[in-house]
């Protein structure tokens, strides 16, 4: 009994019902390269032969190694779905040599190290600091089941390293002492200890001793990462098969970490920025006049919106590409009218497509062999909403161009943008498709061991090509629920079914952040939990944080009452209205974010110890984050409070709502009204902002806003500008303002360049100081002006210089 029990705990059932034992389980054989026995150096990159593998390690550039191993002299196609294919690794210089013990390959930051003896490899930086140090190293176990092998890597580790990234996981920000599992799993009102979860991003960043740096196991097999809770002193990554290949991104900081992992898998084209304003969803609005009614509350109740959601209810017996035309009898007619009114209008999609003879799409993919096929040909089939369904081989190009192909329709009735649901894939009983099902893999055909962990994010590929077809010169918007390496390329992402509790408002938070570290910034929760009902403290404590999140949607899975801002209590929906307003209002700052993310990489959100991480006291943070350059946020994450404590980083910060200069590096208490959440502005930052509005350039504000926060060292802020709708801006339609401010005698001056090639059409900025004493002279190029001691007014948008000094 015993053991049977142990037995069903530690093993998972296929999709036949047949266990498949789990990989700790098997006590295989470990197998090494063994010693060097020759190497070849050629441009941009080292081969060297082992007794039992090669290795072939390539430059990317002097903070990028690239290893691969082949364990029989062959090398896979070096394909890969996450890799940017605009990406141009630098014809990099490298210098090689070798001492009597090892190889080495320098370039001008670090020195790799491969040991003749056994090939394990040291990666040191200039000042002969060790980043990373093999312990096992590189080694791989047979896998007689699949026969191919698990290749495995094994560093060492300590108890003080921190780990960062992988994507959405749950649990703690920093990943030491835990094992994560890489295999996209449907797993609606997952937990804070549910793994794996929905997305696939095997990069993760290592802090050691104050030196960052990161590791992309670019392997789409199901992947795992022991950060020392084997054993503390290892490290070690697997995958179930494929080859071991992975990137070593040297920082040291870890932003650039960051920065050089997005650029490698492919930065974010801007988004139109109405996604990002408000987003209302439900499961689902539905009929017509339900939807209707939603736009009609929100415009009377004055509180913003841009967008609604349409979830799977729109369509004719879950027909993907369809609409039921009885709740929906005309629905171009309603999405013009909502369009009228500032709101766009987004549907969902699912993989799975309807057996059913008289339906064009399953025909079309019968037809053309669009569907993924078992091991024996037969076309795979699995149940979801429609019933039973085939799937579509996202993987094969022929299928993502049909596919893109089918959204013509939707975007003529006037759909904004698509929502990627269930892409895991998710199959209702059998959790997922069974492992031998076949996929196309672009050319490398595979089965769904290798494909699995891709399928969603091509999915959402494909749908993004298909709006990028049909919506000529605009941009694109869509969402995807899965995802692997370099999904920002395509989408943005949310976080799934999560439950209406303050544990989940913390763990929403906690994804974000770490998101934004794994290269994918564009990210959100179901405000308030998908599951169950928040209360009016939950919701608006929620609304209050994903204010500042990237994505900003309030969605629910509809059983457990309504979750629009006005089925709470007016107190609450009063402060609910004032935070959306706020994402109005900073929309200025937030898009130029969003523009640095997109043009320099730049995550949108930091979790404290990504920005401060030689300040030990950050490490183990994991609620304060920054939002931009300036912008730093505490959510309130428990009930009743009306204080908090929270870890306030160096520098000097601005409290938003009292604007109280606070010296950072220390622990503080804040005050919590209900009101509130804990914002600070960083000393010198100008913050950009305009008047609230309805939607998204509702209108053209008289003025943009500059909250200027008196400089204590010198500070820049960007303010970047374009219509926010269309690819213009890559012509080079687009402005961008640099504001400088510094200390001078007796006060501050600001410089204002302007690389202006796009007329936003305001007149002039409204200048608001914060942290000045009265009384003050202004001087705008030159000229003194006279001010009413109010801390505003008003200058025109192409001044150069403004001084504020005392009188
Ligand atoms: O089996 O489309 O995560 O956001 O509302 C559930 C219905 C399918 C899961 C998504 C959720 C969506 C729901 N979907």
């Amino acid at each position: 009994m015993e053991e049977n029990k142990d037995k069903t705990q530690e093993s998972e059932k296929d999709f036949e019902g047949n266990y498949i034992e789990k990989f700790q389980e098997q006590k295989e054989e470990e197998f090494y390269p063994g010693g060097i026995i020759s190497w070849k150096q050629k441009k941009g990159r080292v081969k060297i032969y082992a007794q039992h593998s090669t290795l072939e390690l390539s430059i990317i550039s002097e903070k990028i190694l690239k290893f691969r191993y082949a364990n029989d002299g062959y090398f896979e196609d070096d394909f890969s779905y996450a890799i940017d294919p605009e990406f141009e690794s630098g014809n990099t210089h490298y210098h090689f040599e070798t001492t009597e013990e090892a190889l080495i390959i320098k370039t001008d930051l670090l020195q790799c190290a491969i040991k003749k003896s056994d090939a394990t490899i040291k990666i040191l930086d200039n000042n002969g600091k060790i980043l990373i140090e093999d312990e096992k190293g590189y080694h791989w176990k047979d896998e007689r089941r699949f026969g191919g092998h698990v290749v495995i890597s094994t560093l060492k580790s300590s108890k003080t390293n921190k780990y960062y990234g992988l994507g959405d996981k749950t649990g703690s920000l920093n990943l030491n002492g835990t094992r994560r599992e890489l295999w996209g799993t449907d797993c609606y009102g997952y937990g804070n200890e549910t793994d794996p979860v929905y997305k696939n991003i095997p990069f993760f960043m290592g802090l050691n001793d104050g030196e960052g740096y990161g590791i992309f196991l670019d392997n789409s097999f199901r992947t795992f990462f022991d950060f020392g809770q084997e054993r503390k002193e290892a490290l070690s990554f697997w995958a179930q098969g494929g080859e071991m290949r992975y990137y070593f991104i040297y920082g040291p900081k870890l932003e650039n970490v960051v920065q050089d992992y997005t650029e490698l898998t492919g930065r974010s084209p801007l988004p139109p920025k109405w996604a990002l304003g408000y987003h209302q969803s439900k499961w689902s609005y539905y009929p017509e006049k339900t939807v209707r009614e939603l736009a009609k509350n929100f415009r009377d109740k004055k509180i913003p919106c841009d967008v609604i959601h349409l979830d799977i209810d729109y369509m004719d017996g879950y027909r993907i590409f369809t609409w039921n035309n009885e709740r929906f009898p005309n629905p171009k007619q309603m999405i013009a009218d909502l369009k009228e009114d500032g709101f766009k209008t987004i549907v969902i999609v699912d993989p799975g497509i309807k057996i059913d003879p008289l339906y064009t799409v399953f025909q079309q993919g019968v037809h053309h062999n669009y569907f993924c096929q078992r091991m024996d040909g037969a076309r795979f089939k699995g149940s979801v909403w429609p019933g039973p369904c085939h799937f579509p081989d996202f993987t094969n190009p022929a299928a993502r161009k049909w596919w893109s192909g089918l959204f013509g329709g939707l975007i003529q009735d006037g759909v904004a943008g698509v929502w990627n649901d269930m892409n895991e894939p998710a199959v209702f009983e059998e959790g997922t498709f069974p492992r031998d099902v076949r996929h196309d893999y672009d050319g490398h055909p595979c089965s769904h061991r290798k494909g699995h962990n891709v399928y969603g994010m091509q999915m959402a590929r494909a749908t993004y090509e298909g709006l990028e077809q049909f919506s000529g010169n605009n941009r694109s918007f869509t969402i995807t629920r899965s995802a692997y390496a370099g999904i920002q390329r395509f989408s943005s992402v949310w976080t799934g079914d999560n439950l209406a509790s303050w544990e989940h408002l913390k763990i929403a938070n906690i994804q974000c952040q770490r998101l934004s570290a794994s290269g994918v910034s564009f990210a959100g929760s179901d405000v308030g939990g998908f599951i169950g009902a928040p209360d009016g403290e939950l919701y608006t404590r929620w609304i209050q944080m994903a204010t500042f999140h990237p994505f900003f949607r309030t969605h629910s899975s509809g059983d457990h009452g309504d979750k629009e801002p006005w089925q709470f209590e007016e107190k609450y929906l009063n402060i609910v209205r004032k935070f959306i307003e706020m994402r109005y209002e900073i929309m200025p700052y937030l898009y130029t974010t969003y523009w640095q993310y997109s043009e320099y990489a730049k995550p949108m959100l930091r979790a404290i110890s990504l920005a401060y991480q030689h300040d030990k006291e950050t490490l183990d943070r994991e609620e304060e984050f920054l939002l931009g350059q300036h912008i730093l946020i505490c959510p309130v994450s428990a009930p009743k409070v009306n204080q908090r404590m929270m870890y306030l980083p160096e520098g000097e910060w601005y409290n938003f709502w009292t604007d109280e200069l606070l010296s950072g590096k220390r622990e503080i208490n804040v005050e919590t009204p209900l009101e509130q959440i804990p914002m600070f502005i960083k000393a010198g930052a100008i913050l950009t902002m305009q008047d609230k509005m309805q939607y998204v350039d509702e209108f053209v504000p008289e003025n943009i806003k500059l909250h200027v926060y008196k400089a204590l060292g010198e500070t820049e802020s960007e303010l970047y500008e374009d219509d926010g709708l269309s690819k213009d801006f890559e012509l080079g339609i687009s402005t961008l303002h640099t504001f400088t401010q510094k200390p001078v005698d007796n006060g501050i001056v600001i410089l204002h360049t302007i690389d202006t090639e796009y007329d936003a059409g305001y007149t002039g900025f409204e200048v608001c100081l914060h942290g000045f004493e009265d009384p003050y002279k202004v001087i705008v190029d030159g000229n003194t002006i006279n001010i009413d001691q109010t801390s505003t007014f008003i200058v025109g948008k192409e001044f150069t210089a403004i001084e504020i000094v005392k009188q």
